[in-house]
């Protein structure tokens, strides 16, 4: 069911020209941009009232407020089963120890006698988080957003989400609880590109929401365009686009996994990617075999799944080896990467292009999705080339912090207006110069 690309045989092209050759979902933040920038300005001039109305048109809920109490943020904490609340708690715990270990000390260099630089880590104050509502309630994300920045020290932190018709017009209950065990306490009821903008303009009166040096978490398109329509203003996570899974896997791979696999990122969504490359055609075709029994037996089938195994995005990419399936997952670069081969720890540690990797059999993508202390909020549409997943690292600013003693700049200073100089800029040299009675040290 799902289309193949054969490129064995052949030399493989370079660079961009083998991206060229690689399905990919179309995902047009652009022209959503045209569509939220009016949104975001209301929300700018008119703040909760503005709020209220998009809750209406856009969730069919008529509000009162936005900000969410905090007696429904316990209800829905003792609302929930027993069990979700274990594996939630398990998930959060996972990942406090791995976001835990990301911090980084402070550092000084000598870099010469009497000049030192010291790199220190600041957490950014202000966070707001957004978690999706509709086919997407994910507290799982809640998580994967709240930690790092909480590990990372920062102390406020705010989370927007959709009021939902069914549940009185409150965020969903799973979101709400997944807010109470992580000690998210400030929630508001807010969808959309408007929850964008309610963070980076900020919002007054007693429902206000004070403004956000930064907003992270996953969306639709028109989140993603919210946050484009904001970089610069505010710091943002990446845009997440459409879920992506890549599997490089060689004959020794069980195609039941890896078919269980492609499926199992194909249930988020009907522009979600699944690409598997391999240099086994045996592989290829028992994989296809498997899906159609797999998919027979799970939910999401007709609006999510078959879409998005047939859609371009999707395919079998055939190989001549492994080297050369390494080449085409670094071109593809994944948001998640399977390595199902012999030696899979050997082959994953030559990948270079990935938001995450999944290194043999035992290490399936759900397992990072939820409960490998991983994180799972990770670059889509081959930003895995430049960026990285959501980490404490997100949330830090590393600030240089210059000393140098008299003597130390007396040393360097015949060099900074030789450069100034050279750079026409001759104050930058005075402003050095002045220090030592406009005479140059060292010269
Ligand atoms: N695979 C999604 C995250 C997720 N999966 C949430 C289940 N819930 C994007 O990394
Ligand atoms: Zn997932």
């Amino acid at each position: 069911m799902i289309s193949r690309i054969d490129l064995r045989g052949d030399a493989l092209p370079e660079g961009a020209a083998l991206r060229d050759l690689l399905p990919r979902a179309e995902f047009d933040v652009e022209a959503a941009l045209e569509k939220v920038r009016p949104i975001c300005e209301d929300v700018r001039h008119r703040g909760t009232a503005a709020l209220i109305e998009y809750a209406e048109r856009f969730d069919g809920v008529t509000l009162e407020r936005v900000r969410v109490p905090a007696e429904a943020i316990a209800t829905a904490l003792e609302g929930l089963e027993p069990e979700v609340r274990a594996a939630l708690e398990e998930s959060i715990r996972r990942a406090r120890i791995v976001h835990r270990a990301q911090r980084r000390a402070e550092h000084t260099t000598q870099v010469v006698p009497g000049g030192t630089v010291t790199e220190k880590w600041v957490p950014v104050e202000r966070v707001g988080l957004y978690a999706p509502g509709g086919r997407s309630v994910y507290p799982s994300s809640v998580i994967m957003n709240a930690v790092p920045a909480q590990e990372a020290g920062v102390t406020s932190i705010a989370l927007a989400s959709p009021p939902q018709k069914e549940h009185g017009g409150l965020p969903h209950p799973t979101i709400l609880a997944a807010c109470a065990l992580l000690g998210v306490d400030e929630v508001y009821a807010v969808g959309g590109a408007q929850a964008v903008a309610m963070f980076a303009y900020g919002t007054d009166g007693p429902d206000g929401c004070p403004p956000a040096n930064m907003v992270t978490g996953p969306g639709n398109i028109w989140v993603a365009a919210a946050k484009r329509y904001f970089t610069g203003r505010i710091g943002i996570d990446t845009e997440a686009g459409p879920t992506e899974i890549a599997v490089l896997a060689d004959s020794t791979a069980d195609p039941v996994h890896v078919a269980a696999d492609l499926i199992s990122q194909a249930e988020h969504d009907p522009l979600a990617a699944a690409v598997l490359v391999t240099d086994s055609v045996r592989l290829a075709d028992a994989v296809d075999k498997e899906l159609e029994p797999q998919i027979a037996a799970t939910r999401h089938v007709e609006d999510r799944i078959v879409p998005a195994l047939t859609g371009r995005q999707s395919a079998i990419v055939l190989v001549d080896g492994i080297d050369e399936g390494l080449r085409v997952v670094d071109a593809y670069g994944a948001e998640h990467l399977e390595i199902q081969t012999a030696d899979a720890g050997a082959v994953a540690a030559r990948v270079r292009n990935a938001g995450a990797i999944f290194v043999g059999p035992w290490s399936p993508v759900s397992l990072g999705d939820y409960c490998a202390g991983s994180n799972h909020v990770l670059p889509t549409g081959g930003c895995a080339c430049h960026s990285s997943g959501l980490s404490v690292q997100s949330f830090l600013r590393g600030i240089h912090i210059v000393d140098y003693s008299r003597e130390a700049l007396a040393d360097v200073t015949h060099h900074v207006v030789t450069l100034a100089e050279a750079e026409d800029l001759p104050a930058h040299g005075a402003a050095v110069k002045a220090r030592f009675g406009w005479k140059v040290p060292g010269q």
